[in-house]
Formats: structure tokens, sequence, C-alpha cells
């Protein structure tokens, strides 16, 4: 079993390390990758504004989610639970218990490399672990490394090494980044996940006025509330209810921030949903106090509005997306349908739904909500009143699809 050891401050982690983890474990045939918040590194005392150890673990968690490898990378919060100064031989001795038979990677950039033997206990180090070091830019490559690793195999004797450089990676470096965040143009160096996350918490002294975010501001936070494997979805309903919007002359910006937002809650659990729910007044029924499948449809409306200044037609149509209710304003109906079969979407009929989208809105309407109450009675789930009233609504306008 071969194990990959990232550990660094991720003071924020951005595209850069992910990127070059991501490399690592293609690269090393890595069985396992164990990502390492540091909580006060040995080498450098930590900038003005770094937030919480817990923040840091939350961020290089959404990273991980991003990397979509399951099973294979996971973060550990091992050193900053250690006290006092953490240094790696202790982390490496750790994990080397915990897997005896493991060989074990450990990951570093360039400046890591070229110090290695400034650290605490490096023969520990190279003693327990082989080293792969990556190029951040195109220049540093062999002429770098070669002679550290020179100097090292001498020095300690056995130790292995290799490099991966990364050409085209994007080279940033952390303080950089934290300057780009005051300025506004990090944007484009961080997983949107790990930005929103750092927008919605006020994190490195960035001060956002959460209730007018521009739009890939306001994609951000709704991806950093949410799993990685979400985001094609909620990316796929923002575009198509923009599409749908065009076709049928609806608000195109209040289309696509509903899209965006529609799901933020999806994630939450029954308590947190409620507990917003009944802050902000938003009224709920028997059957949505105990089912969060329903219920992500209202929190996510109050937080749209409450949190991210979203008018009342944005509200209404995140609050109706589940279900559909009778007298549904063209918005509303939009992001219901938007939802049901934007791009990402699979099942039988999709393509009929999407033909009817654009030709005919109220019977697409018609077959999401049949195609609804299908589904619910085969699960033996209750229809909720509301997907029933959209049901008869739709009907006696006479509303109504031919055999398909
Ligand atoms: O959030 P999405 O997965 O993108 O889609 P959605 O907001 O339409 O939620 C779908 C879920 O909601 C699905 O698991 C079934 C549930 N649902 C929709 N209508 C009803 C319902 N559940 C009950 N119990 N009754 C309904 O009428
Ligand atoms: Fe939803
Ligand atoms: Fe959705």
């Amino acid at each position: 079993m071969k194990i990959g050891i990232y550990g660094g401050t991720f003071n924020p982690p951005h595209l850069g390390h992910q990127a070059a983890a991501e490399t690592a474990v293609k690269v090393l045939g890595l069985d396992k990758l164990i990502l390492i918040p540091a909580a006060v590194p040995p080498h450098k005392q930590l900038p003005e504004h770094t937030p919480d150890n817990r923040h840091r673990v939350e961020m290089t968690l959404k990273m991980a989610d991003a990397m979509n490898m399951p099973g294979v990378v996971e973060v550990s919060d091992m050193e900053m639970k250690r006290e006092g100064k953490s240094y790696t031989s202790d982390t490496l001795r750790i994990i080397k218990e915990n897997y005896p038979d493991a060989e074990l990677w450990l990951l570093m950039g360039t400046d890591m490399f070229l110090t290695l033997h400034l650290w605490h206990e490096p023969e520990e180090v190279l003693k327990l672990a082989k080293i792969c070091a990556f190029g951040r830019t195109e220049q540093d490559g062999e002429e770098v490394f070669a002679p550290q690793r020179a100097f090292l195999s001498e020095k300690y004797p056995g130790s292995e090494f290799t490099t991966i450089t990364l050409p085209g990676l994007v080279d940033i470096s952390s303080t950089q980044l934290r300057e780009m965040l005051l300025n506004g143009t990090a944007g484009e160096y961080l997983l949107p996940a790990v930005y929103g996350y750092i927008l919605m918490n006020g994190l490195y002294g960035v001060k956002p006025d959460l209730k007018h975010l521009d739009i890939p501001e306001l994609r951000a936070c709704s991806y950093s509330m949410v799993r990685n494997k979400r985001v094609p979805h909620i990316r796929g309903t923002e575009e198509e209810a923009v599409r749908l919007a065009k076709r049928w002359g609806a608000d195109e910006v209040l289309a696509r921030r509903a899209g965006i937002l529609h799901d933020c809650t999806k994630y939450w659990e029954l308590e947190e949903h409620l507990a917003v729910c009944d802050k902000y007044g938003a009224q709920l029924d028997d059957l949505e106090r105990s089912a969060v499948k329903l219920l992500h449809s209202k929190s996510g409306a109050c937080i749209a509005r409450e949190v991210f200044g979203e008018p009342e037609e944005v509200f209404q149509a995140i609050f109706w997306h589940t279900t559909g209710k009778a007298d549904m304003t063209l918005l509303e109906k939009i992001l219901y349908i938007a939802d049901y079969m934007e791009p990402c979407r699979k099942f039988d009929g999709v393509d009929k739904m999407r033909e009817l989208a654009y030709s005919d809105l109220d019977k697409a309407m018609l077959m999401g909500v049949n195609m609804t109450v299908e589904d619910m009675t085969e699960r033996g789930v209750p229809i909720h009143a509301n997907t029933l009233g959209a049901h008869d609504w739709l009907v006696e306008q006479g509303v109504a699809l031919e055999d398909m």
C-alpha cells in the first residue's frame, strides 16, 4: 500500500495544491493520500488574519471533496490536535505505526525540498518516507532539484526521491493569494467552494456584502454549502433556467440567481432546516416538518432572501421548486422545470420533457408533477398536498398530455 502525505498550512488551500495532489496520486499510484493542515509550522509564524484551525480543516476538506477520489483522499487534523509545534517526523512516526507495511511518500513544494536538511530530525523523515517534490514553475526543473537530491542522498544514505514538474501549474503563493482576496481578484486561483467559504465566513480580512454579490461570488457561496458532486446539477439548473427565461420572457437575472441558490441547503440536517424556517417565519406543515427532502426548498428560500438579499420572486421560486403548487408564476415554473430536466438529469422521458419545456411550459410542468406522483407512489412516500395542488390546477386549466 502506498500512502501519500501532504502537509502544509493550507492557508488557504488553492488550485495549485489541488493540481499537485491530484498529479501525485496518479503519478505515484497512491492508494491513499492524507492531507494534513499544520497547526503551527516549524519554519514560519502564521501570517496575520490566519483563520482558526477549524476553518483551515474545513477548507481542506472542500478541496479533498473536489478531488473526487472517494476512499483515497482524506484530511487529518492530527497536527492540529497535537500540543506544541508539529513536526513532520512525529507525524510520519504515527502514520507508520498505523500502517506498518505501507510505503510512505511525503509530498512537498520546491522550497520545502530545498530546506529539508534544516528540518527537525531530517534523518527520521527520510528514513520513514520517500520524498516527492513538486516543481512549482517550469524553470525550477532539474537544475534546482539535482544538487539538493545529491546532497541529501549522500548525507542520508538510503533516502529516496522523485520529482514531479507540473507544467502550466497555477503558480501562486498563499501570500499573494491573501492579498488578492482583499482586492477581489483571488477567485480564479481558488476552488469556488473554498472561495465561497472564505466569503461567507469573512476570512483573511475580506468583508463582502453578501446581500449584493456578483454572480461568480454568489456561485462560490452556493457551492461552498454543498457537496462537490451536486455542483454540476446546480450549474446545469442555472443555465437551463436562464435559457427558459429567454424563451418565455422571464427575468434572466432572477432566473439565474434562483438557479444558483436553489439547492444551497440540500445537505443540511433536519434541525438546521427547522431552525432557519422558524427563525424567518417560513410556514411548514407536518409532512414538511418531517421530510428533509421537502425542507431544503423552504430553508434554501430563507437563506436566499435573508443571507443573500434576494428579492421576493427568487424566494418564492426556490420555496416552491420541489413540490410546485397551484397558481405558479412564470419564474416558479421555470425553476421547477429547469431543476427537473437540466442537462445532468437522466431518466426515461427526459428528452420529451426538454422538448415540452420549450414548446409548452405547462405541459412540461404537468409531466413533471405526474412523474413525481408516480415516483412517490412507487416508493410508498406520501405525496405532498402542494404537488397534488399543482396537478389539479394544471388539469383545471385544461392542460393535458397526449399519450407518451
Ligand atoms: O433537490 P433536487 O434533488 O435537485 O430536486 P427536488 O428539489 O425536486 O427534490 C427532489 C426530492 O423531493 C425527491 O427525493 C422527492 C422529493 N419530493 C418531491 N415531491 C415530493 C417529494 N417528497 C414527498 N414526500 N412528497 C412530494 O410530493
Ligand atoms: Fe432541490
Ligand atoms: Fe435541484
